[in-house]
């Protein structure tokens, strides 16, 4: 029984080096070692091969190297084949880290200092008490529930917005486009942390962002295509957004020319908020196997109909 990992190579030597110590019963292959395909029966890939079904005929499971499948054709991996995201406490961390830096950097006035700098100024701007700063999530699942949970911790005012309802302790949950605009009004930074299907591309749009109080923020960390970029950039020059925190662009990497680049507003990261580690992901495809094996369901398992 072989299992076929397609990612990033350095970290596929990881993984080799974690397989053979952890599950050595296991023949652990990187791509584009295929070797004899018939026998693969796992494919952990960023990007399934397009001729999935003919290449590796014998798949089992086929799971994401990342939280997010929308990389994925699904329309290409057999319907009674099970997908599996990434659902692993490394990716969380790194999220967590990345978003709070990001509400940190906003709350205290970061990037205004940088631009005083840039003068050679020295002047102090009042402190808001992180009780007064309202941040507001787009998807309140495993990322956006961890996030939440951290900045709850700072004192922010924090809310979480999902497709069905989700309860986080001291977070105040909205549920469904009709509650979308009371969820913006009361949104001083707005993080979104929404998986990229056919009902989220291009969500981030004139009305969605113009629904939000004059002077607020934007963290994107969900997907490029999630933005209207444009509609972004009207709103930064009207003032009515004071600024975006952007880790994901459409397309990555941004052309040299593109306006974004150089948007005095616009503070651009290369798609690096989280990665999955190696070391803990490991350990959940390896759970995962055994579920498979045991016929249970398992960790990250999608929704097809639902695309996430
Ligand atoms: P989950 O699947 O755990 O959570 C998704 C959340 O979004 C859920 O709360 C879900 O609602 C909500 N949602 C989905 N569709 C809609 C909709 N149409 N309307 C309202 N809410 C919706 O995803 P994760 O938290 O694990 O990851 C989120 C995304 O983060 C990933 O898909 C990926 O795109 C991005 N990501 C980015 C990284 C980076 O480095 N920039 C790294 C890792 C992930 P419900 O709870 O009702 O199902
Ligand atoms: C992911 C990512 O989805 O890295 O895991 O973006």
């Amino acid at each position: 029984m072989s299992f076929l990992y397609k990612a990033d190579p350095a970290r596929g030597a990881v993984w080799a080096r974690l397989f053979a110590q952890r599950a050595p019963e296991t023949e652990f292959r990187l791509w584009p070692d295929v070797g004899d395909a018939r026998e693969v029966r796992y494919l952990a890939a960023w990007k399934p091969p397009e001729d999935l079904n003919a290449l590796l005929p014998n798949v089992e499971v086929v799971f994401s190297t990342g939280a997010g499948i929308d990389q994925f054709d699904l329309s290409r991996v057999p319907d009674h084949i099970p997908v599996v995201r990434m659902v692993e406490p490394g990716i969380v961390e790194g999220m967590v880290e990345y978003v709070t830096q990001a509400v940190l950097s906003i709350h205290r006035d970061i990037f205004a200092y940088a631009h005083q700098q840039t003068m050679r100024q020295w002047t102090e701007l009042a402190v808001m008490p992180a009780s007064e700063r309202r941040v507001g999530v787009l998807g309140l699942g495993m990322l956006g529930q961890a996030v939440l949970s951290r900045l709850k911790a700072f004192g922010f005012d924090c809310a979480g917005w999902s497709r069905t309802p989700r309860h986080v302790d001291g977070v105040a949950g909205y549920a469904g486009y009709e509650s979308l605009d009371a969820f913006l009004a009361r949104t001083d930074v707005l993080v979104c942390l929404l998986p990229l299907t056919s009902a989220t591309r291009g969500i981030l749009d004139k009305r969605l962002l113009g629904g939000l109080p004059r002077g607020a923020w934007l963290i994107n960390v969900g997907r490029g295509p999630h933005l209207n970029q444009y509609a972004l950039m009207a709103l930064l020059d009207s003032g009515h957004l004071s600024g975006a925190i952007l880790d994901v662009t459409d397309p990555e990497p941004l052309p040299p020319s593109h306006p974004l680049w150089a948007h005095p507003k616009v503070r651009i990261t290369p798609h690096i908020a989280s990665a999955t580690r190696p070391e803990t992901a490991v350990e959940v495809v390896l759970e995962n196997l055994r579920r498979h094996r045991a016929g249970l369901t398992m960790i990250g398992q999608i929704d097809r109909t639902q695309g996430y």
